[in-house]
């Protein structure tokens, strides 16, 4: 099935989802990445997501052909800019930075892109893409010079993610930045999604399972971690754990 449409009817349902988020610039070698992707095979991660703030290292494609030895997780780019669409994915995230006010990153790489996404064919998901202050700058608002929007300023990210959904979007991604001091609160969350019927995405700086718990409860359909991985690899089966008896107990409930 189509990775939207799964993602709007577990939203239906209730049921929540995990992405796992792989920086190739970080990869060094991509063999090291066999580990990581066993792991996600083990638990219940529904995405593996692949992309960065830059990519300087050129191992892209590398680094989704040794995903895709390793194991049938859907793949779904998550890209920093143009140069960052390959098409052995299955999906992008086709994403306009809402919170932003660079027209490079609302409509320029767009445009690069879109010649090169007609030639392929991987699932096109266009995602209102909305940064969220997390305490200090976060490598996706320096490259995208782009001002996260406020993290007490509830109804102006709101309005941002309705007027994402008005505009075509069929996903909200709320971000406080890979490696985020400070993950995105619930209150804003809850904000958030109770002012859209989109799916909504939340990653920077969950760490742990509890804080994951925290942003499925305030309404995210799907959480996404990463940076933690890097040295607690086993912080994966904490927070699979967790969604797991959270999608079992709504399975007992329907
Ligand atoms: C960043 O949402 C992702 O864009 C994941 O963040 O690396 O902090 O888990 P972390």
């Amino acid at each position: 099935m189509k990775i939207l449409k799964t993602l709007q009817e577990r939203r239906v349902t209730g049921k929540k989802s995990i992405g796992v988020l792989i920086d190739p610039d970080k990869v060094d070698e991509v063999d090291h990445l066999r580990p990581l992707i066993g792991l996600a095979n083990e638990n219940c991660v529904d995405f593996l997501l692949v992309g960065g703030s830059v990519l300087t290292t050129n191992n892209l494609s590398q680094v989704i052909c040794c995903i895709k030895e390793e194991t049938g997780i859907p793949v779904i780019l998550f890209p920093g800019s143009s140069v960052q669409i390959d098409p052995a994915a299955d999906a992008i995230l086709f994403l306009s930075l809402i919170s932003g006010r660079n027209p490079d990153y609302l409509i320029g790489q767009h445009v690069q892109a879109a010649p090169i996404l007609k030639s392929y064919s991987l699932e096109i998901i266009p995602t209102g893409y909305i940064l969220i202050n997390s305490g200090r700058l976060t490598s996706v608002a320096y490259v995208s010079n782009t001002l996260p929007i406020p993290e007490d300023k509830y109804s102006l990210a709101a309005g941002t993610a309705m007027a994402g959904e008005m505009l075509g979007m069929k996903l909200i991604y709320l971000d406080a930045g890979s490696g985020a001091e400070r993950e995105i609160q619930p209150r804003m969350i809850k904000t958030v999604r109770n002012s859209v019927d989109a799916p909504l995405i939340v990653g920077g700086g969950i760490n742990n399972a509890e804080k994951a718990i925290k942003a499925l409860e305030a309404g995210a359909d799907m959480i996404v971690v990463g940076n933690v991985l890097e040295k607690h690899p086993d912080m994966l089966t904490d927070i699979s754990d967790r969604v797991y008896d959270w999608n079992r107990a709504i399975q007992a409930d329907n």
